[in-house]
C-alpha cells in the first residue's frame, strides 16, 4: 500500500472504497457484567465525561444495557448488510478479554463473543475494522495502577494485543491501536484511564502517560506484523482543523500551537520519533520524561495508515478575553461563520477536505475516516404504517461532508474508506445519554432507560444505502 500508486481520478470514489459505519463496545454492547466481563472505566461514568466518575457501577448508567448489541448483534449486522456496508468498525471491550487488565489468562467467553460477531460479518462479506482500545480501560488498571501513567500498562496492553492477534488475526486485517489518542490531553480518565482530575494532573505525568501509550502503539504494530502478515495497523486521531479567529499573526501562531498538540500524535506514529516542537514544549514547561532506548526503538514501528474522527473545526485566538465555546472538549473558540449542532459542535464540511489534504500532505499515508456524523434529537413518526425518523438534517450533514471527501480525493489524497459514527443509535460518549443520536437505525431507548430496544430504519437509511450502492455517485 504505497502512496506512489495513487492516481488522481478526477473526483470519483475509488473502486473498493470501504463504506460503512462505526461503533464502540461500551456504547452499544450492554451486558456490562455478563460473559465474565470485568468493569471498565465506562461502568463508573454514568454521566459522561464532564462529571467525575462514581465509586462503582450505578443503575442510572445507560451503558449497562447499551442497545443490547451483546444479544442482538446478529439482527444489527443483518441491518448493516442491508445498508450495503463494506466495512464495520467496532471495538473490543478490553475488560471482556482481560476482566482486570492484569489477569494471567484471557477470558474465553469474551473471545467467543467476538468470534460470533466476526462470523456474522463474514456471512455478509463485511470487512471488520477493529479498535483495540476505545475509551475502555479496565477499571482495575485505572484504580490500582493510575492508568497509562504507569509503565506497566504497556505490558498489559501488549499481552491483550497478542491474544487478539493470535485469535482473530486470520479474520481481521485492519486494526486501530487507540481511539482518538490525542483526546487524553483533555480527558485523561476517559481516554487514558488516569484517575487524577486534569486540574491536578502534572504535565509531566500526562506526557509520561502519553509516551506509554505511544510506545504501546508501536509495540502493537510490531507484534501485528510478526503475528499477522498482511495486517494493516493504523493510529486514530481526533481531527480538528484549527483556524485563526482573525488574520492577526498572534492568532495564527496560537492556532499553529494548538494544531501541534494533535499533529504530534500523528507525527510520532508516522515518523517514529518526537517532533522538535514537542521537545521544545517539554523544555519550555520543565517536562522531563522517562524515555528508554527500547522505547525509542518501539516508536520506530510506524503505522500503515492514519485514521481519524472528524466532527468540527475550531478557531483559536491569542486574546484571552475571547469566550470559549460550549461543548467542545478540545478547547478553541467559536467560529462566527459557522452554525453549530445543539451541543455546540460547529458544522464545517469543508474542514474535512482541509483535514484530508493536510494529513495526506504531512504524512503521505493512506487515510481512513472512521468517525463523522451529527448528533441530533430524533423524533419517531409513523409514515404509511411504519415507524421512522425524517432525518433530513442528518442526510444534509453527511452528504455535505462526503462531497468534501470526494473533493479531497480529486485533490489527490488516498482515502481508504469512510465509517459513519454511530451507524445505529448508541449511548453518547460525552453525555452518556441516548438522546444524542447519530444512527441510520433508530433504537427505541430513552434517557430514563425506558424503551423496547426495537430497531427502526430512519429516512437516512435508504439514502446511505443508495450512496453505497452507487459508490458515491448518488451524492
Ligand atoms: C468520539 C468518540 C466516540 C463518539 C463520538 C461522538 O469522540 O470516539 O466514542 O461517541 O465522539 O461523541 P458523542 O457521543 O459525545 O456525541
Amino acid at each position: 500500500m504505497s502512496h506512489a500508486t495513487v492516481e488522481n481520478n478526477g473526483g470519483a470514489f475509488p473502486e473498493g472504497f470501504l463504506w460503512g459505519g462505526a461503533t464502540a463496545a461500551n456504547q452499544l454492547e450492554g451486558a456490562y457484567a455478563e460473559g465474565g466481563k470485568g468493569l471498565s472505566i465506562q461502568d463508573v461514568m454514568p454521566n459522561g465525561i464532564m462529571t467525575p466518575p462514581a465509586e462503582g457501577p450505578t443503575e442510572d448508567n445507560l451503558k449497562q444495557v447499551g442497545i443490547d448489541f451483546y444479544h442482538r448483534y446478529a439482527e444489527d449486522i443483518a441491518l448493516f448488510a442491508e445498508l450495503g456496508f463494506k466495512v464495520y468498525r467496532f471495538s473490543i471491550a478490553w475488560s471482556r478479554i482481560f476482566p482486570n487488565g492484569d489477569d494471567e489468562q484471557p477470558n474465553e467467553e469474551g473471545l467467543a463473543f467476538y468470534d460470533r460477531v466476526l462470523d456474522e460479518l463474514e456471512k455478509y462479506g463485511i470487512e471488520p475494522l477493529v479498535t483495540i482500545s476505545h475509551y475502555e480501560t479496565p477499571l482495575n488498571l485505572a484504580r490500582a495502577y493510575g492508568g497509562w501513567t504507569n509503565r506497566k500498562l504497556i505490558g498489559f496492553y501488549e499481552q491483550y494485543c497478542r491474544v487478539l492477534f493470535e485469535r482473530f488475526g486470520s479474520r481481521v486485517k485492519y486494526w486501530l491501536t487507540f481511539n482518538e489518542i490525542n483526546s487524553v490531553i483533555h480527558a485523561p480518565f476517559l481516554s487514558g484511564g488516569i484517575p487524577t482530575p486534569r486540574e491536578e494532573l502534572t504535565d509531566s505525568d500526562l506526557y509520561q502517560a502519553i509516551h506509554h501509550e505511544l510506545v504501546a502503539s508501536g509495540r502493537a504494530t510490531r507484534l501485528a506484523r510478526d503475528i499477522m502478515p498482511g495486517a494493516q495497523v493504523g493510529c486514530m486521531i481526533l481531527a480538528l482543523p484549527v483556524y485563526p479567529l482573525t488574520p492577526s499573526p498572534d492568532d495564527v501562531v496560537k492556532a499553529m500551537d494548538t494544531a501541534h498538540a494533535s499533529y504530534a500524535f500523528g507525527d510520532i506514529h508516522c515518523r517514529g520519533e518526537y517532533p522538535g516542537y514537542l521537545l521544545r514544549y517539554f523544555r519550555d514547561h520543565g517536562i522531563e520524561l522517562d524515555i528508554t532506548e527500547q522505547d525509542r526503538e518501539d516508536l520506530r514501528n510506524t503505522v500503515d495508515f492514519v485514521s481519524f474522527s472528524y466532527y468540527m473545526s475550531i478557531c483559536e485566538s491569542a486574546d484571552p478575553s475571547v469566550d470559549q465555546g460550549p461543548g467542545n472538549i478540545m478547547g478553541g473558540v467559536p467560529n462566527p461563520k459557522l452554525e453549530a449542532s445543539e451541543w455546540g459542535w460547529q458544522i464545517d464540511p469543508q474542514g474535512l477536505r482541509v483535514v484530508i489534504n493536510d494529513y495526506w500532505e504531512r504524512w503521505q499515508k493512506p487515510l481512513f475516516i472512521v468517525e463523522n456524523g451529527i448528533g441530533a434529537k430524533d423524533v419517531l413518526v409513523e409514515i404509511d404504517g411504519m415507524l421512522t425518523v425524517e432525518d433530513d438534517y442528518r442526510i444534509g450533514y453527511l452528504n455535505d461532508h462526503l462531497v468534501q471527501v470526494r473533493e479531497a480525493i480529486a485533490d489527490g489524497a488516498q482515502v481508504l474508506g469512510y465509517t459513519a459514527w454511530g451507524c445505529i443509535d448508541v449511548v453518547s460518549a460525552s453525555t452518556a445519554q441516548m438522546s444524542k443520536r447519530y444512527g441510520f437505525i433508530y433504537v427505541d431507548r430513552n434517557d430514563d432507560g425506558s424503551g423496547t430496544l426495537e430497531r427502526y430504519r430512519k429516512k437516512s437509511f435508504d439514502w446511505y444505502r443508495d450512496v453505497i450502492t452507487t459508490n458515491g455517485a448518488a451524492l
